[in-house]
């Protein structure tokens, strides 16, 4: 049987995209966590696993995959059971377009946004971050419309695409659930009150076979 790995930080979106794919997929995987604090994704050790110094990456039997989107298309090709990347040639491309999006309109956008937060640093920050939020809230709006009374992002399946934005979502309510978020004016939590389409969607995820392994560990101990 192939010998699968993830190598993950806890807490990275990008990697928790991925392990949710995993559990779609029903690859069973070895996690390996790496800290960021410790500075192991820079290591020796790892470089040899991916010379760039970056998580996801995915070791299936004796493929290495890096980044988040070809390791997403890989699993796809190599595991064709729960398609991620839709049936027919539009889903298709409207999958990749919120895939492509994720990390410049998501990922990169909240990270700027939570970063400080995590770091204490919400108050001398509160002006750069009460402005970082608005075109991630009229993202979010977006969304919030787009899925209407639809169950996933594109088409009637859960895809690469809603994969890839909730751990987004979900990073970003992390940081404004924090005490000292009540600083700010970011509007965005609790879900449910500012964006209840997108709140029933996460529900959605969130009862997905694997969903708990994949879940960042280092959440469930704070
Ligand atoms: N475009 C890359 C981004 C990878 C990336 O920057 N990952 C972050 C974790 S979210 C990381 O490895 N950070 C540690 C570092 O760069 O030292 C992907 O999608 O895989």
């Amino acid at each position: 049987m192939t010998q699968t790995a993830c190598y993950f930080i806890s807490g990275s979106p990008s990697c928790w995209t991925v392990m949710l794919a995993l559990a779609v997929k029903g690859v069973p995987y070895d996690a390996i966590r790496l800290s960021n604090t410790m500075g192991d994704q820079k290591a020796e050790a790892f470089r040899t696993i991916n010379p760039r110094g970056t998580v996801p990456v995915l070791v299936d039997g004796d493929v290495t995959v890096r980044e988040t989107n070809a390791v997403l298309a890989y699993l796809n090709a190599a595991y064709p059971e729960n398609p991620l990347f839709g049936s027919n040639p539009a889903e298709t491309a409207a999958i990749w377009q919120i895939v492509q999006e994720a990390e410049s309109r998501y990922r990169t956008p909240i990270g700027n946004i939570t970063r400080p937060i995590f770091r204490g640093k919400t108050s001398e920050k509160a002006d750069e971050l009460n402005e970082a939020i608005v075109p991630v809230r009229t993202d979010l709006k977006e969304l919030e419309s787009g899925l209407g009374e639809r169950d996933w992002l594109v088409g009637t399946h859960l895809t690469a695409a809603d994969l890839a934005l909730y751990p987004a979502v979900m990073q970003l309510l992390r940081g404004a659930t924090k005490d000292d978020a009540s600083l700010l004016d970011l509007r965005v939590a609790p879900l449910a009150e500012y964006f209840p389409v997108l709140a029933g969607w996460c529900n959605r995820i969130e009862v997905l076979p694997g969903y708990d392994s994949a879940y960042p560990p280092h959440w469930r101990d704070d």
